[in-house]
C-alpha cells in the first residue's frame, strides 16, 4: 500500500475513503505467468490513462508502480498469478467533491482468481445478451477502469439470474459493446471481427494481443460495428480477457453458435495466446 509491503490483516483504508463511498478511483487486473508479469506497461498506461479521464493524480510514476508491482508479486512468491492494482481518490468529506479528498490510496494486491471452472474451457460457456445497457461514452466512458462497476454487475446478475455466467452488453444503439468483463470476438470464415472501442468497448489488454496474434496466423482481424445479428450467424465466438484469458462460446441467447462446440480457430487461438503469455512478460526478480 502507497510503496510499503503490509501484511492482509493490516492492509486496511478508511471508511471515508471515496473509493469506498462513490466508487471514486480506479484499477487493472493483471495476470502473471511463469514468473513473468505479463503486459505490465500496456495495463499501467491504461491505469494512468483511466486515472487522467477522472481527474486523478496517481502520487507515483508509471515505472514506480511497475516496479512496486513487481516487488508486490516477489514479496507474495505470485509467479502465476493475479495482480489487482487499486488506486483510489483518498480520504475526503461526505460530499462527491474529489477534490476535498486528500492523497490518493495505492493498492496492489498479489494473489490468484479463476474466473471460469477449467470444464467450461473445453466445453464454451453459455452466455446471454441482457436489458442492462453499456454505459454510454459520455456518461462514464467504458475506457475508464473505475472503481464502479455496477453497470457491469448489474449485467451479470441478469446472466446468472437467467441460468448463464456471463452476459453481453449491447450500448446505448443495440449494438454489441462487450461482455461484462471480457471483450468479445467473431469468426466469421478466415475473418475475426471485435467492436472498435467507440462502441462503449474497452480496448483490452488481451484483445489486442488475440488481434495480433491472429493477423500474425494470416487471419484477417477487423474491428467492425456488430449486431446480435452478427453473434447469431456467426462461426465461432469467444471472449477474451485477463481473468477469462481465451474462453469459447457456444451458446448465446440459448441459440447454439457454429457447430455448438468450440470451434478450431479458437481452439488454435486460445493456444497460441496461452503460449505466447507464458513466455513473455517483466521477470519477477
Ligand atoms: N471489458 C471489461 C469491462 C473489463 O473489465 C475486459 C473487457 C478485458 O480487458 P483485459 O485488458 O483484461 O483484456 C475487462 C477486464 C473479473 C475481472 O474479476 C475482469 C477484468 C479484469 C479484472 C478482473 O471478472 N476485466
Amino acid at each position: 500500500m502507497n510503496g510499503k509491503l503490509v501484511p492482509e490483516k493490516a492492509a486496511k483504508v478508511s471508511v471515508f475513503d471515496h473509493g469506498l463511498l462513490y466508487g471514486d478511483g480506479v484499477f487493472e487486473g493483471i495476470r502473471s505467468y511463469n514468473g513473468r508479469v505479463f503486459m505490465l506497461d500496456e495495463h499501467i498506461m491504461r491505469l494512468f490513462r483511466s486515472a487522467k479521464a477522472i481527474d486523478l493524480k496517481i502520487p507515483m510514476t508509471q515505472a514506480g508502480v511497475a516496479k512496486a508491482v513487481v516487488k508486490t508479486c516477489k514479496a507474495n512468491r505470485v509467479m502465476d498469478g493475479y495482480i489487482r492494482l487499486v488506486v483510489t481518490r483518498g480520504v475526503g468529506s461526505l460530499g462527491l467533491n474529489p477534490y476535498t479528498c486528500g492523497t490518493p490510496q495505492i493498492i496492489i494486491i498479489a494473489g490468484s482468481i479463476q474466473l471460469y471452472p477449467k470444464k467450461l474451457y473445453d466445453e464454451g460457456l453459455s452466455i446471454v445478451t441482457v436489458g442492462t445497457i453499456r454505459n454510454h461514452t459520455e456518461s462514464v466512458n467504458p475506457q475508464i477502469k473505475s472503481l464502479n462497476y455496477l453497470n457491469n454487475i448489474l449485467a451479470k446478475i441478469e446472466a446468472i439470474n437467467s441460468g448463464c455466467m456471463e452476459a453481453v452488453m449491447l450500448n446505448p444503439q443495440g449494438f454489441v459493446a462487450e461482455a461484462t468483463g471480457d471483450n468479445i470476438f467473431v469468426v466469421r470464415g478466415n475473418t475475426l471481427l471485435t467492436p472498435p472501442t467507440w462502441c462503449g468497448t474497452l480496448e483490452g489488454v488481451t484483445r489486442n494481443v488475440v488481434m495480433k496474434l491472429a493477423a500474425e496466423a494470416g487471419m484477417d482481424v477487423r474491428e467492425e460495428v456488430m449486431t446480435r445479428y452478427e453473434l447469431y450467424t456467426a462461426d465461432e465466438v469467444f471472449l477474451t480477457g485477463t481473468a477469462a484469458e481465451v474462453i469459447p462460446v457456444v451458446k448465446i441467447d440459448r441459440r447454439s453458435i457454429g457447430s455448438g462446440k468450440p470451434g478450431p480457430v479458437t481452439r488454435q487461438l486460445a493456444k497460441t495466446f496461452n503460449r505466447f503469455a507464458s513466455s513473455n512478460g517483466t521477470p519477477i526478480v
